[in-house]
């Protein structure tokens, strides 16, 4: 409508068919119409106020969830500009909340926040709002204009009184419409989320967050980080272990571009790398990125070899080597930003490259050669996951079955069963040689498999893949059961049915076969959780009783078993260790399908073992001596 409010000209019909089509297809504006798309109306108008701070005129932004579940974002920028437009001949104000894609700068310069999938500005909100409020406060006075019913001017631009001529800012309030949206409720923990992330892109500048639906929130949160993405990453490693104190914060610009860096090594295996471009998340990173990863790679790779922690012989540190336990904030700030892929998450213009790379290896360097001991630290980390990626790729490439000579044959040690349908093949993992040896006598040659297992295996609750993987016995067993591991694990390629762990009822035995069942928990759950593990219990004790034997487990059972022989006569013997079996012994006790007792290995039953597992193994003697004495308690109590 003109400035009366009178009729409508060519111009306001134009103005009103634009938001129609926004209303029509919210989809292709917003995304979509759920939860997501709701906040996406909030992120709309507070750009606004961002790109006003970035252009370095508003230094606070509040936003405010009102009771009526309608959203206030209030600045203390400029204030829109409340003369008449030229094109519009309306105040540029009401053209920014009714002219589509005139929510950008119209003078030009500034950074735009506006950029990314939906960056269109207040008219969308006003087209999908019940009712929009814009207060501006400028030159001692204050303006108001209100939409209706999808963006329709109700009110046009009017003085509604005066304030302190140094009062400047803009406040927008509006009511999504409960038609469009399938809910209009706002999550106060997602506003606060992207509101911090806000605050620690945009240093020195104070957000508060408020919600007026809850009767407590008097004050509201209030983010303000005069580290900026220092403090991001300062943030995100709280909890991890950090291998060097300071947080690396590095900086610079060319042609209006603003280039921005903050990392720190933690202790930890993973990598957490976030970008963002005019506070946009790039999650398919970009240019920016790439300029960082690659200027990393080079300086550590040129540093480690000039201080000679990398030899000659070495080879190159990898690109995921000198990114392990790398938490980094990458923050670019452009006029002009390309974003490019499906989803517009991967920033595309390529001079960003190259100054990305040039102010992360020049800061970078600088840092590594003022901190000779800082940088060892980093390196040698680096240099531990390139050893570990080395060697677990040996490892893969050793335990990656080819052909089934290679079964029979791997270090002659896995005697293998005739039988290929897994289903009805079993593999007994034996403690010993000598137990081994009575067991491939004694077994049924078409469908139990016999690996004995030498002395201990690793303990692998600490140890790493690449650790584990150069572990013979382990290596072995990965390559027994045909399984793979770690990535390239399928629970549908193994060869066995039972998985049958047999070991001796003393401390040895008990040890070790807490050592497979940690084994199995690390890296082979999936085959536990299926019930594919078993032990295997030989008994305690037989009993002769004219022409039965009768084999049992404990004690109790023993006793159980005599007192039914009503004081006729018996003869009780106590039975061998494995070992000492003969096969013949071992297949009637032990390994017979019909005769044999199995416990099936639960998760819980590892769970418990880890307990014990751990005193065991762990760094005290007081607990360790006490289990050693206490064995029999233990082996009644974790008799698996
Ligand atoms: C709560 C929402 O919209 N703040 C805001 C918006 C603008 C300005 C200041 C502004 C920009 C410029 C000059 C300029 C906008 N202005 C326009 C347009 N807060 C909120 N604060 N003076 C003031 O870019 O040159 C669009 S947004 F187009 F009118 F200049």
């Amino acid at each position: 409508m003109n400035e009366n409010n009178m009729h409508y000209d060519a111009s306001d019909i134009q103005v009103l068919e634009g938001l129609e089509a926004v209303r029509k297809r919210p989809g292709m504006y917003i995304g979509t119409t759920d939860v997501k798309g709701l906040h996406h109306l909030v992120w709309e108008i507070v750009d606004n106020s961002i790109d006003e701070a970035l252009a370095g005129y508003c230094k606070n932004i509040e936003i405010i969830i009102n009771k009526d579940n309608s959203v206030t974002v209030k600045d203390d920028g400029r204030g829109i500009p409340v003369g008449i437009h030229p094109k519009t001949k309306i105040s540029t104000v009401e053209t920014v909340y009714t002219v589509l894609h005139a929510g950008g700068k119209f003078g030009g310069g500034g950074y735009k926040v506006s950029g990314g999938l939906h960056g269109v500005g207040a008219s969308v909100v006003n087209a999908l709002s019940k009712w929009v409020n814009v207060t501006v406060y400028k030159d001692g006075k204050i303006y108001e204009v209100r939409f209706e019913n999808g963006g329709k001017t109700v009110q046009g631009l009017t003085v509604v009184g005066d304030c302190d001529p140094s009062r400047t800012g803009t406040t927008v309030t509006f009511k999504p419409d409960s038609d469009i949206f399938d809910t209009d409720i706002f999550d106060y923990s997602t506003l606060k989320t992207r509101t911090r992330e806000l605050a620690f892109l945009n240093k020195g500048l104070r957000l508060t967050l408020r919600d007026d639906r809850d009767l407590e929130d008097t004050t509201g949160e209030t983010f303000i980080y005069e580290g900026g993405i220092s403090e991001y990453v300062k943030f995100i490693n709280k909890g991890k272990t950090p291998i060097h104190d300071e947080i690396i914060h590095l900086e610079g610009e060319e042609d209006n571009i603003v280039f921005e860096v903050a990392m720190q090594y933690t202790a930890d295996e993973n990598t957490r790398i976030y970008s963002f471009v005019n506070n946009i998340n790039t999650h398919d990173g970009g240019t920016h990125e790439e300029g960082v990863r690659r200027a990393l790679t080079r300086i550590i790779n040129n540093y480690a070899r000039k201080v000679n922690l990398l030899k000659e012989k070495d080879e190159a540190l990898s690109g995921d080597d000198v990114k392990e336990g790398l938490t980094m904030i990458v923050s670019c700030k452009h006029p002009n930003p390309q974003f490019e892929g499906q989803t517009k998450g991967r920033l595309g213009n390529s001079e960003v490259r190259k100054l990305a790379d040039n102010v992360f290896s020049e800061g970078f360097e600088r840092f590594l050669l003022e901190n000779p001991e800082k940088a060892r630290i980093i390196v040698e980390k680096s240099m531990l996951a390139a050893r570990a990626r080395i060697a677990a790729k040996k490892a893969r490439e050793l335990t990656r079955r080819k052909t089934d000579l290679d079964v029979v044959n791997f270090g002659g040690k896995l005697v293998d069963c005739k039988e290929k349908d897994p289903s009805v093949c079993e593999i007994f993992l034996v403690e010993g040689d000598s137990a081994g040896g009575s067991a491939i006598k004694g077994r049924n040659s078409m469908t139990q498999a016999i690996l004995p297992l030498r002395g201990k295996i690793l303990n692998v609750e600490k140890a790493r893949l690449d650790r584990a993987l150069a572990n013979e016995e382990i290596r072995t067993i990965i390559t027994a059961f045909g399984t793979g591991i770690g990535q390239e694990f399928n629970l549908s390629k193994l060869r066995y049915d039972k998985i049958i762990i047999m070991t001796d009822a003393d401390v040895d035995g008990s040890h070790i076969r807490v050592l497979l069942l940690t084994l199995f928990y690390r890296f082979f759950r999936p085959i536990v959780e299926a019930g594919h593990v078993y032990a295997a219990q030989p008994p305690l004790f037989c009993i002769k009783h004219g022409k039965t034997i009768k084999y049992v487990l404990n004690e109790e059972e023993r006793d159980d078993y005599i007192s039914k022989l009503n004081n006729t006569k018996y003869e009780i013997t106590r039975m061998k260790g494995l070992g000492e079996m003969d096969a013949e012994e071992l297949n009637e006790t032990t390994m017979d399908i019909d005769k044999r007792i199995l416990r099936r290995i639960t998760v819980d039953d590892i769970i418990q073992a880890d307990a014990v597992f751990n005193k065991l193994m762990g760094e005290e003697v007081e607990p360790r001596r006490e289990f050693i004495e206490q064995n029999a308690v233990y082996a009644e109590n974790l008799d698996i």
